[in-house]
């Protein structure tokens, strides 16, 4: 068996590295550019771009080696039919989900401000989720297409760490997927929480999983 150096112990890979798939949570322009979702509700959208070479990175690995990739994005139906109230209403925004801003609709499905950055864009035979919530599970075919590939082992990459990547790798492991989140591969626009998240998910013999840098993944598979 081969093992990724990761926090808190060894993360024990698949024997059949097909079992094993990355998954890119939310790298949108309306979360990484200014005028979308993210600097509506006040946050330095900027430095979440810190991240996007060593996922691309990681990306061009998983390809070489012909592994799954899975990439989410968090939007909503034109007419908002699957937006809560009590999700467009919070966060008293400049421009609240829905309305029009300098990239098209804020959040909405197909805008252009909420597609994925062109760096990570997903390439043919990848799996697309689109999500209404924060995690990946909830109200999208994500649990039955893992499963129709026989993938059980997760890394949890994207924005923003302690919003929907922490809560996908949550839904995650109660399904029982083995999760390790990318360290340098996820970002939030509180440095403070993406470290308080990394500790969390690793604390207690790794509660949620494991965490470790991209070179250990790469270090481990190539
Ligand atoms: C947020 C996300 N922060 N992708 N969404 O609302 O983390």
């Amino acid at each position: 068996m081969n093992y990724v150096d990761a926090k808190p112990y060894a993360y024990p890979l698949p024997e059949n590295l097909n079992q094993l798939a990355l998954v890119i949570i939310d790298m949108q322009r309306d979360f990484m550019e200014p005028g979308g979702f993210g600097d509506a509700l006040g946050n330095d959208v900027l430095r979440l771009q810190a991240i996007v070479p060593t996922l691309k990175d990681l990306l061009s690995t998983f390809r070489q080696l012909q592994l799954p990739v899975v990439h989410t994005l968090e939007c909503h139906a034109p007419d908002l039919s699957d937006c809560p109230p009590s999700k467009q209403e919070r966060g008293k925004g400049s421009l609240k989900i829905g309305d029009e801003g300098p990239m098209g609709r804020i959040l909405v499905k197909g805008e252009p401000g909420n597609g994925i950055i062109p760096e990570l864009e997903p390439i043919a035979g990848e799996i697309v989720i689109y999500k209404p919530g924060k995690g990946a599970f909830y109200n999208t075919p994500l649990s039955e297409l893992l499963q129709e590939k026989g993938i059980t082992h997760l890394l949890l990459t994207g924005v923003t760490t302690e919003v929907c990547v922490q809560t996908t790798m949550r839904e995650a492991n109660d399904r029982g997927y083995e999760c390790l989140m990318v360290e340098d591969c996820t970002e939030s626009y509180f440095p403070e929480f993406k470290q308080a998240t990394l500790e969390m998910v690793t604390a207690q013999g790794g509660i949620v999983g494991w965490t470790a840098p991209a070179a250990a993944i790469k270090a481990a598979l190539v």
